[in-house]
């Protein structure tokens, strides 16, 4: 059972003690009640968002107006040829979950005062479908600043074209001041991961157009499955071609499953919940081997089912999470025990490994969310202690590693830690974000898992905004 050490009265006082300052929080907890002081979550919860903000000073200090933070250099990159500000619009759910109000009402001013879409930029669908369109309505569902929404509808406006394909699977890239698309072989995280944030946008307007282009999207991968019920992992968007024969969960696959759940799960579309139900048997039963004693996901032909290749990447960790919010409690234990075993090998997982050599193929740590939500899902789920314990694990080996004097970087090599001066803008949108909410859990947030839904970026949407029968008529299905 998941425990709560406090009451309602002491949970008001806590917060209000607490989230209402900007003064260290590390002072903040000796100014607390002595059994709150006591509880090592809250003070973990208090690190990360000591952690948190001090990072978020790194990168307005060395990177404000840019897309990434490089911390080593103390400098910054950026994606295109102009900034998109994409590390603070995936930074503002965060920032705003843990409290760092003005450190959030600053991104959400800088969107409605001085941020123009009109860029003549070549933007990949799928990386800002999931942190720009993601970020922004989570900034609207947060802020409720209808200026924020009109921000939104300029953009989703501008990544339409992409969805214009004979196929209805977006192209790779839109320019966003143009219209003008490009790329039409993508993957299938890249075709069909789209349901969610075109779905929240469709309710938010009331317009199915954003919805309807998503779905299309989805079903016109699902509808080129296999008669295993499996599908490859790149297509050509105007053809419909099949481009590779691997069928797999991992990296270029992985988000095209989750939304469909996910979007399920949000707005009610049972339709989505049958294209689910139909690929997780077909995973179960084709992909899925044990090996050593641990539960693996490696990849198959889509046609024959026959096993090819034992690579696997550290964003299948994404996979336990999902399995336990649909209800496969028993698998998702198994398959967090398999990522959990990598990640304890090393003290940080490598991007791509191969589980039957047991070595890396490419051994970056990006400072990836993945393993750190599915035990955070895990957590609330299961109530066991065990999921707890790994995210103090993950946050020990994140500080040990990645920590440096002025944020976090990313590592070239796992096993020798050798550093990497990058700080993907989803450190910021998910991974600080699954460790708070985990350390928060007990005594702070009890009851926010049940209450949210995540897109795949972390960014949180309430479950209680999205009433069913009104998405039917909203996303017009
Ligand atoms: C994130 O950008 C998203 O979660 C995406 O779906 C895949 N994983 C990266 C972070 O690892």
């Amino acid at each position: 059972m998941i425990k709560y050490i406090t009451s309602t009265s002491l949970l008001f006082l806590f917060t209000s003690v607490v989230l209402t300052s900007c003064k260290s929080d590390i002072q903040q907890a000796s100014e607390l009640p002595k059994v709150i002081e006591d509880s090592t979550n809250i003070k973990l919860a208090l690190e990360v968002k000591a952690e948190t903000k001090r990072t978020w000073d790194a990168y307005k200090k060395y990177a404000w107006g840019h897309d990434v933070l490089k911390p080593l250099s103390k400098s910054y990159q950026d994606w295109y040829e102009e900034s998109l500000y994409i590390s603070p619009i995936d930074a503002y759910s965060s920032l705003h979950l843990m409290g760092l109000k003005d450190e959030a009402k600053e991104i959400e001013n800088y969107v409605v005062d001085s941020l123009s879409w009109d860029k003549n930029i070549n933007a990949k669908i799928f990386e800002v479908n999931i942190r720009i369109l993601g970020g922004l309505l989570s900034m609207y569902e947060l802020s409720g600043n209808p200026k924020v929404l009109e921000k939104t509808v300029d953009f989703a406006d501008r990544m339409m074209p992409a969805f214009d394909s004979p196929t209805g699977i977006p192209y790779y890239y839109v320019n966003l001041k143009t219209g003008e698309v490009s790329g039409n072989q993508v993957n299938v995280a890249e075709a069909g991961s789209y349901t969610f944030e075109m779905g929240v946008l469709s309710y938010y307007t009331k317009d199915p157009k954003y919805y309807q282009a998503g779905k299309k999207a989805t079903k016109a991968i699902f509808d080129r499955r296999s008669d295993l019920n499996l599908i490859a992992e790149i297509i050509n968007v105007e053809t419909g071609e099949w481009k590779s024969n691997q069928s797999h969960i991992c990296a270029g696959i992985d988000s095209y499953y989750e939304y469909m759940y996910k979007s399920y799960l949000l707005f009610g579309d049972q339709e989505l919940k049958d294209v689910w139900d139909t690929s997780i048997a077909a995973i179960h039963k084709h992909i899925s081997e044990m090996y050593n004693g641990n539960l693996h996901y490696g990849r198959v032909h889509f046609e024959t089912g026959e096993h090819t290749s034992d690579v696997i990447t550290l964003y299948d960790a994404f996979f336990p999470a999902i399995l336990a919010v649909s209800g496969d409690t028993d698998r998702a234990e198994q398959y967090q025990k398999t990522w959990d075993d990598i990640w304890n090998k090393y003290g940080l997982e490598p991007m791509i490994y191969d589980y039957k050599k047991e070595e890396p193929n490419y051994p970056v740590y990006d400072l990836n969310p993945e393993i750190v939500e599915s035990a955070y899902y895990l957590y609330h789920i299961t109530g066991k202690d065990k999921y707890l314990a790994m995210s103090k694990q993950f946050w020990s080996d994140i500080k040990e590693h990645c920590k440096d004097d002025v944020a976090f970087h990313s590592v070239e090599d796992v096993r020798t830690m050798e550093p990497k001066d990058y700080m993907p803008t989803f450190f910021f949108a998910e991974t600080l974000k699954y460790l708070y909410l985990s350390f928060a859990h007990d005594d702070m947030l009890p009851t926010y898992f049940d209450e949210q839904v995540f897109n795949t970026e972390a960014h949180p949407f309430a479950r209680a905004t999205f009433d069913k029968n009104e998405a039917r008529k909203r996303l017009g299905f």
